[in-house]
């Protein structure tokens, strides 16, 4: 465009971690600051509880209710599905979109309970592929001292030692020679929130003007 900053669309921002290493709260800064430089952003949580997948998929988590370990894994993966179109849309309407968890999250935490990682990756194959995560990385020893944990069902310190295991993995592939464009940054999370604050919105400035090259898929 006439700015020479010429900005097809939004750039996708996925916050990926453990239990409590701080997405939520991070992904509520960045947001503040996006909108506080009139940058268009919006922001998005998976799961996303709203919707009948969604609803399904909280009763299970609060372990209110039980369900096979693949049906549950479709299930979270559906519930992304559901919202692929808008989150292309947005995206394509110049808005800067950031996401609490995705397929990332999908495939660490199945995989930590021993589903086969392929089989764990497959349904969520051809979603829209995020420019850039942010995995915010703490040990499970300093997550477990932080406010709530304990109180869903993957909460637990062995687990969470297996789901970081394998987000390392999922980090290795995705910036490796397969990711396309897609960047991924490993982020200190045992930092102080303003530290983290900081290291994270170094990786987003240089996409924060949109991003020219078509939005890709996953793997
Ligand atoms: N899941 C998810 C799957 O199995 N498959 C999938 O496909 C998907 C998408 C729920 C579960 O679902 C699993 C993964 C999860 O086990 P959720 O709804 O995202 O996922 O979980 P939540 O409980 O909302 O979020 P988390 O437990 O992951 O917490 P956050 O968002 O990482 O942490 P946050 O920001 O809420 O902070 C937690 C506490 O720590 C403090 C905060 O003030 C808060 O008290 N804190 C810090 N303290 C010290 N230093 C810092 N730097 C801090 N940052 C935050
Ligand atoms: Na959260």
């Amino acid at each position: 465009d006439q700015t020479g900053q010429s900005s097809n669309r939004g750039a996708f921002i996925v916050v990926e971690g453990l239990d409590r290493s701080g997405k939520s709260s991070q992904a509520a800064r960045l947001l503040e600051r996006l909108q506080t430089a009139n940058i268009p952003a919006k922001l998005m949580k998976f799961p996303d509880r709203t919707t009948a997948i969604g609803k399904t998929i909280d009763s299970y988590l609060r372990s209110e209710s039980d369900l096979d370990d693949r049906a549950i894994h479709l299930l979270f993966s559906a519930n992304r599905w559901e919202l692929a179109t808008s989150i292309s849309s947005a995206l394509h309407s110049g808005t800067t979109l950031l996401c609490d968890r995705y397929a990332f999250s999908g495939i660490a935490f199945s995989a930590a309970k021993g589903l086969p990682y392929d089989w764990c990756r497959a349904p969520d194959i051809s979603l829209p592929a995020p420019d850039l995560t942010l995995f915010l990385d703490v040990a499970p020893e300093v997550a477990r001292e932080r406010g709530g944990y304990g109180e869903e069902r993957y909460e637990k310190e062995e687990m969470q030692r297996q789901v970081r295991v394998m987000f390392q993995r999922l980090g290795e592939e995705t910036s490796g020679s397969g990711g396309g464009r897609q960047r991924w940054v490993t982020i200190d999370a045992g930092q102080s929130i303003q530290a983290v604050e900081e290291d994270i919105w170094r990786a987003v400035e240089p996409l924060v003007h949109g991003v020219d090259n078509p939005l890709e898929r996953l793997w």
